[in-house]
């Protein structure tokens, strides 16, 4: 397959793709089709790699309501709601869910997800559901799975043989919830734990860390300390980290010095967490997200997630990552011009280095043909008007195609 006249990676020159053998062959500026090679006209469009949801939770997607709404909208609301639905799991009931929302995600041009799965279940029903969706759907979506203790690794029975357990089953990431722990020291106990197990079993680290309005809750500095001690560094991924809103700016200070050094990848979630975010406050009121802009700018990696797909936690979502992305630039304060046509790197490349996925992802000669066709001629556009994913094209097929809406003015 041939694309023509893309501009690859919102650069400012159009250039040609061409797609052998479910790779990426060549890009040049002009190439010449081959007899009988199919030639997708790429009308001066942008061509992304896919779209990268560097963190949801599938398990709980499409539970919005029930047993009953969040109306406080409060993260321990999300977690009660969720622990009563969870009794009624079964399988087939995550799958079916997870489902629909995958494929909500890859009409959106995602092709590359890292889900949470809660395993303070005693059945571990989340993990086994997705793991089975996970090989279903492997030629349609990279499914990877952080077993996620939600309830706590020390404040939830059983919560460290389930994690375990959960590991040797196949999670590809240890996760926590140090911040939910019953006490700081618990905190603390549950990251170097999770480390631990992490190591052990050779897997990545995604840790829901410090997801609160409360500058004590500190335990992203254990969590880097850990990753730059063992060695982890990059395989650690601290997700959320709210509280970073709420540090004062010395502490802060020295606390980047230590994240730069430990490497570490931060997942935003900026559309949730706007939603829970300073919902003890009155005025002024935080905006409880972490701080993205001063992250990037120090060249650490922050990605963003779209984390719910209405649940518990946010009772809207619909699998586009522009959303996510809209409002992290919003709420990071990100919309400067040159900001906003580069914000596409939250929602692909970022994501896929926080993934761990980078060896074999972008799009270049000799790598795997994923990439996803904009209706837009710049990023700026795309973003600003939400324009649809033409063609989502995995391993140099084309997996979904999409005409846009057309409206017909009658006056
Ligand atoms: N669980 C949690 O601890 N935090 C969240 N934001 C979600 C689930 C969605
Ligand atoms: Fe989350």
């Amino acid at each position: 397959m041939l694309i023509k006249n893309v501009h690859i990676n919102n650069r400012s020159q159009t250039q040609d793709v061409r797609i052998t053998a479910g790779k990426f062959s060549q890009i040049a500026t002009e190439i010449k089709p081959n007899a009988e090679e199919r030639v997708l006209d790429g009308q001066e469009k942008v061509l992304l790699p896919p779209f990268v949801d560097s963190h949801i939770h599938l398990d709980t997607t499409l539970t919005a309501g029930e047993p009953e709404w969040n109306e406080s909208g409060t993260l321990f609301d999300g977690i009660r709601i969720w622990s009563e639905r969870k009794k009624s799991l079964t399988a087939k009931d995550v799958k079916e869910r997870a489902k629909k929302t995958i494929l909500k995600q890859i009409k959106n041009g995602v092709q590359h997800v890292r889900s949470h799965v809660d395993t303070t279940d005693p059945h571990l029903i989340p993990l086994q559901a997705l793991l089975e969706l996970k090989e279903e759907l492997k030629d349609i979506v990279d499914l990877q799975l952080v077993a996620f203790p939600q309830e706590g690794i020390l404040s939830y029975p059983n919560a460290k043989g389930l994690l375990e357990q959960a590991v040797k089953e196949g999670a590809d990431a240890v996760g926590g919830v140090p911040h939910y722990e019953f006490n700081q020291q618990y905190g603390a106990d549950s990251v170097k734990y999770l480390v631990a197990l992490a190591e052990k079993y050779d897997k990545l680290v995604d840790v829901h860390c410090d997801e609160i309005d409360d500058p004590n809750s500190r335990n992203l500095e254990i969590l880097a300390t850990q990753a730059y001690e063992t060695g982890l560094l990059d395989r650690v991924t601290a997700s959320h980290t709210t509280a970073m809103g709420s540090y004062n700016d010395a502490y802060t200070y020295k606390l980047f010095r230590l994240l730069g050094m430990a490497q570490l990848n931060f997942v935003s979630n900026p559309l949730v967490n706007m939603h829970l975010g300073g919902r003890f406050d009155t005025y002024p009121k935080r905006r409880g997200l972490t701080r993205i802009k001063e992250l990037n700018e120090a060249g650490i990696n922050v990605s963003f997630g779209e984390d719910d797909v209405a649940d518990p936690w946010n009772p809207l979502g619909c699998g586009n990552m522009l959303d996510p992305l809209s409002m992290g630039v919003y709420a990071g304060q990100l919309m400067g011009y040159q900001q906003l046509q580069n914000s596409f790197n939250f929602t692909t490349y970022n994501g896929a280095k926080t993934l761990h996925i980078s060896a074999d992802y972008g799009i270049e000669v000799g790598k795997s043909a994923n990439c996803i066709l904009l209706d837009g001629t710049n990023f700026y556009d795309v973003l600003n008007e939400h324009r649809s994913v033409l063609f989502n094209i995995r391993h140099g097929k084309v997996l979904v195609e999409t005409k846009p809406a057309e409206t017909k003015l009658n006056f």
